[in-house]
C-alpha cells in the first residue's frame, strides 16, 4: 500500500477511536473507489491488524499487530552476551544477509538481527523460507566460538535444544527435533534452523545461526503447499504466544547451553538432544546431495553426525541430508 494512503487511513482510524468509518467516508478521504478501500483494508488484515467490518456501518480497527521491539526483548533479559546487541528491522530480504555483513564488520558475539518480515527468507540449499509479517520469529544470531570447522554443525543441534526448551517453558506442547535442523510438533514443521559460516582455512571467523519459528500464524496464513507440512505454536496451542517473551527465553537457554558447550564440549548437549530426537530408532530415508540411503537411524556420533544402519548392517555416517521418517 502506498505509504501516504496508509498514513491517511491509519490517522482516520486513530481519530475515530471506537467509532466505525464508512467505506464511502474512507473512499472520499483517500480519493479512490470503495472497492479500492476494501483492498486496502484487506492489506491491513494481512499485516496483522484485526478489523471489524459491519454492513451499513463500515470499518473499525480492533487490534493493531503485535510488533516486537528490541526494548521489549531486553526487558527482563538476564543474559551476559546473547541478545545484548539487537538489530531490529521491519522488513528485510533475509536476516542472514544482514548478519553476514555485521559479522564481517566485527559485530560482538551474541549480536542478533531480528525482522518482522523477510521478503526472501532462505532455507538450506537455496530453498525458500516463508516469513510473513508480525507472526513469526525470523532472526540470525552471530557467534564466534573457537572450534574447528568440522564441529560447526553441532551448533545447529545445540540451537534446536535451546528452542525446544523455550517451547517447553512457555507452552505445554511436545516438540521433537528431526535431525539435523527441524523442530516438529505433531509431525509438522514449526521451526527451521540454518547454520552458515565465515571461515578462513580451518579457522572460524563467525557462525551465523538463522532461526525461523512459526509462532502466531493461522493455517491459511501459510501458502497451500505448506499447509499440510507446516504448523505454528498458535495452531497447536490455540492461543497467541508472545514473540518477545519467546525470544528472551531462547536467548537464556541458548546462552546456558552454549557456555556449557564451550566448557565441556558436545557430550552434555548430545545427551539433551537425544531426549528430544524423533528420528532415532526409526527407519528413515536420508537424501544427501549425492544419493539416498535407507535404513535405521541408530543415533548420532559424539560430533553430532547421524549414524544410519542399512539393511546389510553397514553403518553410514551422514553429515547433511533431508530426512524422511
Ligand atoms: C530450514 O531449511 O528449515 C532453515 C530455515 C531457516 C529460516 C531462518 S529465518 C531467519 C534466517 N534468515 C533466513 O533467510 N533464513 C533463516 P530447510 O531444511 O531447507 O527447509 C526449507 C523447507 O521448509 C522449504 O523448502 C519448505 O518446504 C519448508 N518451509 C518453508 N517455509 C516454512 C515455514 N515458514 N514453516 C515450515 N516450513 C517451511
Amino acid at each position: 500500500m502506498q505509504s501516504e494512503i496508509r498514513k491517511e487511513l491509519l490517522d482516520a482510524f486513530t481519530n475515530a477511536g471506537d467509532d466505525f468509518l464508512s467505506g464511502q467516508h474512507l473512499a472520499d478521504l483517500i480519493g479512490c473507489s470503495r472497492t479500492a478501500v476494501w483492498k486496502h483494508i484487506e492489506e491491513l488484515r494481512k499485516e496483522g491488524f484485526e478489523l471489524d467490518a459491519v454492513r451499513n456501518k463500515g470499518y473499525r480497527i480492533l487490534k493493531t499487530p503485535e510488533k516486537i521491539t528490541a526494548d521489549e526483548i531486553r526487558f527482563g533479559l538476564t543474559t551476559k552476551f546473547m541478545g545484548r546487541n539487537i538489530h531490529y528491522e521491519e522488513s528485510v530480504e533475509s536476516t542472514q544477509k544482514i548478519a553476514h555483513r555485521f559479522a564481517s564488520e566485527d559485530a560482538s558475539e551474541g549480536t542478533v538481527i531480528i525482522a518482522e518480515e523477510q521478503l526472501s527468507g532462505r532455507g538450506r540449499m537455496a530453498r525458500k523460507w516463508h516469513s510473513p509479517k508480525y507472526t513469526g520469529i525470523w532472526m540470525s544470531m552471530i557467534l564466534r566460538p573457537n572450534i574447528p570447522l568440522s564441529k560447526a554443525p553441532q551448533l545447529t543441534l545445540l540451537t534446536a535444544v535451546a528452542i525446544v526448551q523455550a517451547f517447553e517453558e512457555m507452552t505445554d506442547l511436545i516438540p521433537e527435533i528431526k535431525w539435523p535442523n527441524d523442530i516438529l510438533i505433531n509431525g509438522k514443521k514449526v521451526t527451521g534452523i540454518l547454520t552458515e559460516l565465515q571461515a578462513e582455512a580451518d579457522r572460524i571467523h563467525s557462525i551465523i545461526i538463522g532461526v525461523g519459528i512459526n509462532v502466531n500464524q493461522k493455517k491459511d496464513d501459510f501458502p497451500l503447499e505448506l499447509q499440510e507440512i507446516a504448523t505454528s505454536l498458535y495452531i497447536e496451542k490455540k492461543e497467541t504466544v508472545s514473540r518477545a517473551e519467546l525470544i528472551r527465553s531462547i536467548f537464556m537457554h541458548f546462552e546456558k547451553l552454549y557456555t556449557l558447550y564451550l566448557q565441556q564440549g558436545f557430550l552434555p548437549i548430545k545427551l539433551l538432544w537425544e531426549g528430544y530426537a524423533s528420528s532415532i530408532g526409526k527407519y528413515i530415508k536420508a537424501r544427501t546431495l549425492t544419493n539416498t540411503i535407507e535404513g535405521k537411524a541408530i543415533g548420532i556420533t559424539d560430533d553430532g553426525v547421524l549414524k544410519l544402519e542399512d539393511q546389510s548392517g553397514c553403518i553410514h555416517h551422514i553429515y547433511s541430508a533431508d530426512i524422511e521418517l
